[in-house]
């Protein structure tokens, strides 16, 4: 318990990939390698090694302001740890090692394969508001998890990806790459989903059946996979061949990337890959829905952050020229400015149907104005710098005008004729929605994200206040007798709650409002990379 009481002063974090590349302690456990693999590979692809060029910093040289000390900003960070500590306390006593804390009725739930998700997903958390002798206490529960083959029906690979092995490898590279259960209990993770690559072209099975994979039973990509699904272990997966030097994981999501950039200019929306796609054949260019939002994101969010966990060598420049063109495109044929009674100069990402973009918004996709901004960074490119500052405000300004201070999980907007300019016929004291698609919020992280980044990378202490009144409405709106709950409508006043509480709540929106209200060096983004669940991956070289 007490292992980790002042943290490590230092980390032990490999700066190259070990070599020879370590092999799993699996304690007994079932172990995914001795699954017969039906496609066996004969040379992986091989991480790239190499000093990287020096890269202009990502987040603004906060060194420059006189550091005072701002009790207004350290009650807000306060604030939120503790409606952190509330929900987790809760859990531990109701949920513990379930999957999800029922915040109304107190009861515990299992939703994504019954291995105690909030348990995992919540670990880095836990270590960065410094709560270590919770964080000691989780981790001997999460290290006895048993990811073998118990399960007998379909589990999601994505969501274990992001979830699982992202909670691992975050609470082992936040923790200093000392505690080495966490990298074995990241390995066992990883060796489940790994073996759902093992298909006649290697794509990966999305749903998929762990029983069958071990009963020797063939499963194939499917015909219609969500683009989000087949590519977004990126960022898991090579962190795991930098920490372990095993290459199968790298190779694995190589042979993805690989099929996306033969594809990205063939598709029905150039630069863009659809919302389905089939991964059998595999074919991306069949469909007409195209997006930054759901069920596409994180394929679009891990193409900049490749880039940086790579530092920038080999194929980084791979991952840019995707990224490059595929913003490119967003940006022309997805987004639109809407009509607002204050005129206000912003961004929604929207998406395009068969050529026609629309004007709709989702809370999902506002994770988007953070991702410009850090790869306009990365890739100094002032332009998406901007696209990233009007996207965030945008979903600011959703926030602030929605009824109850809070987005809707999908709403549509009237939009301007174009980008830059409008002919304003909104009038003062309109709706800020021509309509609303799903009035729920299920405690998501996306908008806080991007005030996140834009903080971060702008130093602009506008983006902490914004984050302030987005706390203050979520908090206090979603504040159950064990936790905090999703609402049902947040156009309809007073709100109405249930019983769901998900794992990203303690994940991601918590740690987003948490480290927006911290100092600028912790989890610095020139440090860590943060996956699509907020895990932050400690970059290499650094
Ligand atoms: C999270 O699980 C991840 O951020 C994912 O990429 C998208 N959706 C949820 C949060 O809204």
């Amino acid at each position: 318990m007490d292992a980790y009481a002042g943290g490590y002063k230092s980390h032990l974090c490999p700066k190259i990939p070990p070599s020879p590349a370590l092999t799993p302690d699996t304690q007994g456990r079932f172990n995914w390698r001795t699954v017969k693999s039906h496609h066996p590979i004969e040379q992986y692809s091989q991480l790239p090694s190499g000093k990287p060029s020096p890269r202009p910093s990502v987040q603004y040289n906060f060194k420059s302001v006189p550091k005072e000390s701002n009790e207004r900003i350290d009650s807000r960070r306060d604030a939120v740890r503790e409606v952190f500590k509330r929900c987790w306390n809760n859990y531990r006593e109701r949920a513990w090692t379930k999957d999800e804390l029922g915040p109304i009725s107190g009861g515990a739930k299992d939703t994504f394969g019954s291995w105690g998700a909030t348990l995992v997903d919540s670990l880095d958390t836990l270590w960065i508001m410094d709560l270590k002798q919770e964080f000691a206490e989780a981790i001997d529960a999460a290290t006895k998890i048993d990811f073998g083959p118990k399960i007998d029906g379909e589990i999601n690979v994505f969501e274990t990806i992001i979830r699982y092995l992202g909670g691992f490898l975050g609470a082992y590279d936040v923790s200093g790459c000392h505690d080495a259960r966490l990298l074995n209990k990241a390995i066992e993770v990883a060796d489940l989903a790994y073996a759902a690559f093992d298909t006649p072209n290697r794509m990966p099975v999305s749903r998929w059946n762990p029983k069958k994979a071990v009963f020797g039973e063939e499963q194939l990509p499917a015909e219609s996979m969500l683009i989000a699904e087949a590519a977004s272990a990126s960022v898991e997966f090579t962190r795991l061949s930098q920490l372990t030097g095993d290459m199968r994981y790298f190779d694995a999501i190589s042979r993805v990337t690989n099929v996306l950039d033969e594809q990205q200019a063939s598709t029905k929306l150039p630069g863009m890959w659809p919302i389905s796609v089939n991964m059998r054949k595999p074919d991306l260019t069949f469909d007409g829905f195209f997006g930054l939002g759901a069920m596409a994101d994180s394929a679009y969010e891990y193409l900049p952050k490749m880039y940086q966990l790579l530092n920038g060598l080999g194929p980084a420049t791979q991952y840019q020229k995707m990224y490059e063109y595929a913003m490119s495109t967003a940006i022309t044929h997805t987004m639109f400015r809407p009509m607002t009674h204050d005129k206000a100069d912003i961004l929604i990402a929207s998406g395009n149907v068969n050529g026609e973009r629309e004007s709709k918004g989702q809370h999902l996709v506002c994770f988007a104005g953070g991702m410009f901004a850090l790869g306009g960074r990365l890739f100094e490119n002032t332009t998406h710098i901007n696209v990233g500052r009007k996207l965030s405000n945008g979903c600011a300004w959703t926030y602030k005008n929605a009824p109850n201070g809070i987005m809707p999980e999908v709403f549509s907007m009237t939009a301007c004729s174009t980008l830059s300019v409008c002919e304003y016929t909104a009038p003062a004291g309109s709706s800020p929605f021509s309509e609303v698609g799903d009035g729920r919020y299920v405690l998501r992280p996306e908008a806080i994200e991007s005030m996140l980044y834009m903080y971060r990378i702008t130093g602009e202490s506008k983006y902490q206040d914004i984050a302030w009144g987005m706390f203050e409405a979520v908090s206090n709106l979603t504040r159950t007798e064990f936790g905090n709950a999703a609402i049902s409508n947040v156009m309809k006043t007073p709100v109405e709650t249930y019983d769901s509480m998900e794992s990203f709540w303690l994940a991601e929106t918590l740690k987003y409002f948490y480290l927006i209200f911290s100092d600028p060096s912790e989890i610095s983004l020139d440090e860590f990379v943060l996956n699509t669940e907020a895990h932050p991956f400690r970059i290499p070289h650094r």
